[in-house]
């Protein structure tokens, strides 16, 4: 593995590069990429900064976003990968990554997965809460002063992936770092709203009906948020207005394991399940053929609704031993 001071030279004797993103783009591997690719734009290095995809409407308010390309349309010297753990992860970018890579390239990973396969000729990796905390070391190795735009980038990617700082993997190094964004003016006020609370009147709506019908279930140690096609229907909205409403259950003190049951279709429900850590959701959606982490995972369910609420209650019940 190599340094970021030696990541940093030899980014610095670059002519051009191509900025890689991951699939599906989270405002990680987004902050890190804007926040590079102005870095280079400031030392005179021409580059482009890729993704594969669409930029998600939430992520579109990040200065530097609309630049994003599905396509290279340079012939650069350097390719570097940023939040991305191998090839794979680049989508359908990974063809053009491996043809540069095999015309030899110079390949750069800078990525904050443990699971990292160092694919690239120059590899940093380490572990942090958001891979936005090593880019932005990364910029100031490569003697750039952070300007507002690289500062909002920086701070979307360490606010959205340590869950507006929450998770257990959030440090001293997460805040030091998110505190010298703030100095160089990022819009801490603004980035938190766009990220985590920014909804739509429908969307709130929607929120509103599914959380006043909350079920209880095993003396309140579950609870069961449904939300029909009809309830989305009703509002206009499309499947992915119900993200987040798994997250209100578990504010509940006695409850232990939440659940949002969405019907996909008549007689199929997907649900999405959230545990404070004492009962494992990992087994209780693998019992339904799904899986995930300990503390939030995924499953389907056929049949009814009402089947649907009997059997988490069960398989809940058996793997909290309640
Ligand atoms: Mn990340």
């Amino acid at each position: 593995m190599n340094t970021i001071a030696e990541i940093a030279g030899v980014i610095r004797k670059l002519k051009s590069a191509l900025i890689f993103t991951h699939v599906r783009p989270d405002g990680d591997t987004l902050g890190c990429g804007v926040a590079l690719s102005r870095a280079l734009d400031l030392l005179g290095i021409r580059n482009q900064l890729l993704n594969e995809g669409e930029v998600p409407e939430k992520l579109r308010f990040l200065e530097g976003t609309e630049q994003i390309l599905r396509e290279p349309t340079i012939d650069a010297e350097g390719y570097i990968c940023v939040d991305t753990s191998d090839e794979t992860r680049l989508g359908e970018l990974q063809k053009t990554f491996l043809k540069g890579a095999g015309k030899g390239k110079i390949t750069v990973n800078v990525d904050h997965h443990v699971a990292n396969t160092r694919y690239c000729r120059y590899n940093f990796v380490r572990d942090r809460a958001s891979n936005c905390e090593n880019v932005a070391e990364l910029v100031r190795a490569l003697g750039v002063k952070a300007d507002e735009r690289i500062a909002n980038a920086l701070l979307t990617g360490m606010v959205t992936d340590s869950g507006g700082f929450t998770h257990n993997d959030v440090n001293g190094d997460t805040f030091r770092e998110a505190g010298l964004c703030a100095d160089c003016g990022a819009d801490v006020n603004r980035i938190t709203y766009e990220t985590f609370r920014r909804q739509s009147k429908a969307r709130a709506a929607l929120y509103a009906e599914t959380i006043s019908s909350l079920r209880f279930l095993l003396n309140d140690a579950l609870a069961i948020a449904l939300v029909t096609q009809d309830d989305l229907k009703k509002h206009g909205l499309k499947q992915d207005a119900t993200e987040g409403i798994v997250d209100f259950g578990l504010t509940i003190e006695p409850v232990e394991v939440s659940v949002c049951l969405m019907e996909v279709r008549e007689g199929q429900y997907k649900a999405s399940f959230r545990s404070k850590g004492r009962i494992n959701v990992n087994e209780v959606a693998r019992t339904f053929g799904g899986g995930g982490h300990v503390l939030a995972s995924g499953c389907m369910l056929f049949g009814s609704a009402e089947e649907a609420f009997d059997r988490i209650s069960y398989a809940v019940a058996q793997a909290g031993n309640l």
